[in-house]
């Protein structure tokens, strides 16, 4: 039975780079999670007959908002939820889903890198048909449905039993709970050479992959331990807890500090992963390396050819405006488009339903391809353990031959987190008011040689998206960005992208915050950074 309940609109549940994200506990109040699921179905037309995916990263409220969401689902009319068991889904598995299924579009409820728990954050993101990312139009659809709502209608009825695979019925909609793996699990097997990487792993190879208490511990289970032979001593964190043990579940060098640290450890493996909250993202490391989410782009998309996947070739590549030109140059060598889009995983899908891209990536460690429409953390892994088992070189080696070969671009981005948010935006607002007046101006050593507030035109359908973050390029061959993340929960945080292009064969082998200084200085010189923040260094080096 349909009951439909009064309500009125609630600010600010605006979606951001990513979803809407929020603190836990504004998603638990009474009628937030309704508001919101009720304005995507107003915003995308209803889902009346329509058949949706649904799942999430198993943080806290995870197991709630799934039953809120079936019922809601039930009352709006949907023909069928499939639903991952015990309402989990990575991101990647949700987006290969809805391909597979021919869904009509699907929910993921994670605030991927953000830490969960009652104390941490929540989020809900709406995908469209082809499986990726609701492009701006519909987020910007969905958040005016939000500002005009009266009510929302949701069927009454207890709990389901999500905890078994089967169908249900919820009223006339069937609920179909799946095995959130199994699908995707087969789909890694039609890209990769398995035996490839099997024999890798039989030599004595050794990994270490920390899925840091989120949802890629069973997917990391199933393809590395049971499909390819990896000892179960391969996996960390591997049991996803609500909470994810009270860290972020980010793969970065800080919040995978253990996993870094064995890696450069003295019985290190000869390979380290990690993935976050949502099994989207990843990081790469071999033993005594850190690689570069920029450079392992690079990398993937200069041996992508091994991979049986993608052995005819690359139509293109793009990667986000803040990633460095380490893609650039790859596609330069090898004669492919190369497109820069704006932050966000949205702005990928067109190039890749419209065939123009094969690859895609960014520097915050998200690393993709067109077999499905998310970034996808185990997929990366994937890549670089079939590259490495035909290579049968460390990843050391490799990347020393790929700098040799297409220079080296030094990287790095300083996080400034939860400053106060109108430090960050007169700051950026006083820069971009200066931007006109920049070229041929001197900061320390570096000359600026292009100034621009990046806007993005879609080379598919002519949209065009502004105010995509301050890009100012030096004649040295530098570059700095500037912009506000949009997934963060409580104040402003301010991302600083800085690079230094090195074109080899010597200067190869510097550390990287070292090589970056002048970069660094000039940033500091333009803005007056520290003092307008108050704040002397960055919170997160990545
Ligand atoms: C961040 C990253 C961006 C990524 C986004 C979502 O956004 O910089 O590259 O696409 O998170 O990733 P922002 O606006 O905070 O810079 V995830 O893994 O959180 O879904
Ligand atoms: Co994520």
């Amino acid at each position: 039975m349909i009951t439909t309940i009064a309500t009125t609109p609630i600010s600010g549940q605006k979606p951001g780079t990513s979803g809407l994200r929020k603190k836990t506990a504004v998603f638990c109040q009474p009628g937030y999670l309704e508001n919101f699921v009720q304005s995507i179905w107003n915003g995308i037309g209803g889902v009346q007959g329509k058949v949706l995916v649904l799942g999430g990263d198993g943080r806290f409220f995870n197991d709630r908002a799934v039953q809120i969401i079936l019922r809601m689902a039930a009352a709006a009319g949907a023909a069928r939820v499939i639903v991952g068991q015990g309402g989990l889904l990575s991101t990647p598995a949700a987006s290969h889903l809805i391909r597979l299924h021919k869904a009509d579009g699907g929910i993921i409820l994670s605030a991927s890198h953000n830490p969960g728990g009652a104390d941490g954050d929540f989020g809900i993101k709406y995908n469209t048909a082809n499986g990726g990312p609701a492009p701006e139009p519909v987020t910007k659809a969905i958040y005016r449905a939000t500002q005009s709502l009266t009510s929302y209608q949701i069927w009454q009825s207890g709990d389901l039993d999500i905890s078994v695979p089967g169908r249900q019925h919820l009223g006339p909609m069937a609920v179909d709970v799946i095995d959130p793996v199994a699908d995707y699990a087969a789909l890694m097997e039609q890209i990769f050479d398995f035996a490839a990487i099997r024999a890798l792993f039989a030599s004595g190879f050794q990994i270490s992959f920390d899925a840091m208490h989120a949802i890629t511990g069973p997917y990391a289970r199933e393809i590395l331990v049971h499909r390819l032979g990896a000892p179960e001593s391969t996996l960390r964190n591997a049991i996803p807890l609500p909470d994810f043990g009270g860290g972020h579940p980010d793969p970065n060098p800080v919040w995978a500090r253990d996993l870094v640290d064995s890696l450069m450890g003295p019985d290190a493996p000869d390979f380290g992963a990690a993935s976050d909250g949502d099994g989207d993202r990843n990081m790469i490391l071999g033993r005594g390396v850190y690689v570069t989410p920029s450079d392992s782009l690079a990398v993937i998309a200069a041996n992508a050819h091994l991979v049986p996947g993608y052995a005819q070739g690359l139509a293109g590549v793009a990667r986000s405006m803040p990633s460095s030109a380490a893609l650039d140059a790859v596609a330069q060598v090898r004669g492919l488009p190369c497109y820069a889009t704006p932050t966000g995983w949205k702005f990928f899908g067109n190039l890749l339903d419209a065939g123009r891209a094969t690859l895609c990536g960014e520097e915050s460690a998200g690393t993709g391809s067109d077999h499905i429409r998310e970034k996808d953390g185990l997929w990366a892994v994937l890549m670089w353990l079939n590259i490495l088992a035909r290579r049968g070189q460390s990843v050391a080696q490799i990347m020393a031959t790929h700098w040799q070969e297409f220079g080296r671009h030094y990287y790095s981005r300083h996080d400034y987190e939860e400053v106060e948010a109108q430090a960050a935006e007169s700051l950026l607002a006083d820069l971009r008011a200066r931007l006109e007046g920049l070229p041929g101006q001197r900061f320390g050593a570096l000359t600026v040689q292009l100034a621009e507030d990046f806007a993005y035109a879609d080379p598919v359908d002519g949209s065009v998206t502004a105010g995509q973050g301050l890009q100012i390029s030096f004649a040295e061959g530098a570059r700095l960005v500037l912009r506000l993340s949009g997934t963060g929960t409580a104040g402003a945080t301010l991302r600083v992208y800085l690079e230094r292009y090195a074109p080899g064969p010597d200067g190869l082998h510097h550390d990287p915050q070292a090589a970056l200084g002048p970069v660094i200085a000039a940033c500091e010189k333009m803005t007056g950074l520290s003092a307008r923040l108050g704040r002397a260094k960055p919170d997160i080096v990545t």
